[in-house]
């Protein structure tokens, strides 16, 4: 058998990473069964302050119990029916739940979930957020001055929470405007169609599959393919400083 390396558009840089399906590895968890999770981006990085995690679960796959009650998470079904903590999630459904309850999660059926997880940090005065649940279907979309609708899953003018998911859809040939460099760090799933990201300095060709993170201050920017519109789902920390010490 021979492996195509010189195709591999995986890419390991100190201010990124990019992970497309033909690179995705699984990995075990403890507390889980019949599932494969793929970690996009943890810790390991070196940057990271969050776990995102791609989890294909075969019929009745899921945690064994209650995890990680220790930490604040975002699950989204992508395909598939799954139960979370007693409630149904079809495809396109999704929940934020606070720091304290953990995850108890089985599908109904195969599924594929995006899973996002990382410590609360609270603000000095402000009460943590409670638990949501919410429909890609149902949210209100804006258009940003560069004809982008961006979506936002969880309340993003709520200081309460520390981490805002977007939704970015580009109609065709569409970009983000500028080459960003900000100091917050960004895990980004491509959801549907192509383009052309833009990282500190490389052109890269995505499409709906595809994984990237970004580290603090990474220079980004998106420019959609002109064959036809090309969305993301984008994790942003928000709402908190680092602590200087
Ligand atoms: O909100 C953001 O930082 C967003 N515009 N970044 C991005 O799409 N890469
Ligand atoms: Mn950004």
């Amino acid at each position: 058998m021979s492996v195509t390396v010189s195709g591999s558009r995986g890419r390991r840089r100190a201010t990124y990473h990019l992970l497309t399906p033909p690179n995705r590895y699984p990995s075990q968890l403890a507390g889980w069964d019949g599932t494969a999770v793929f970690k996009l981006a943890t810790p390991r990085t070196g940057t990271s302050r969050f776990g995102q995690y791609l989890l294909e679960l075969e019929q009745g796959g899921g945690t064994t119990g209650t995890v990680d009650e220790g930490f604040e998470h975002f699950i989204l079904s992508l395909e598939g029916e799954i139960e979370l903590d007693g409630v149904e999630l079809g495809e396109g459904a999704f929940a934020y739940v606070p720091s304290g309850c953990g995850i108890a999660l089985r599908s109904s059926s195969a599924a594929r979930v995006m899973w996002i997880k990382r410590r609360y940090e609270a603000a000095a005065g402000i009460a943590a957020p409670q638990g949501l649940f919410g429909r890609l279907t149902e949210l209100t979309s804006y258009l940003t001055d560069s004809g982008v609708l961006r979506r936002e899953l969880l309340p993003a003018n709520d200081p309460a929470f520390d981490f805002t998911m977007s939704l970015m859809t580009f109609p065709p040939g569409a970009d983000l405007g500028q080459v960003e460099v900000h100091d917050e760090e960004h895990g980004l799933y491509m959801t549907q169609g192509s383009g052309c990201y833009h990282l500190d300095g490389d052109d890269h060709d995505v499409s709906a599959g595809d994984f990237i993170y970004m580290a603090p201050y990474c220079p980004q920017s998106f420019t959609a393919s002109p064959d036809g519109p090309a969305e993301y789902l984008l994790y942003k920390d928000v709402n908190r400083q680092i602590k200087l010490t």
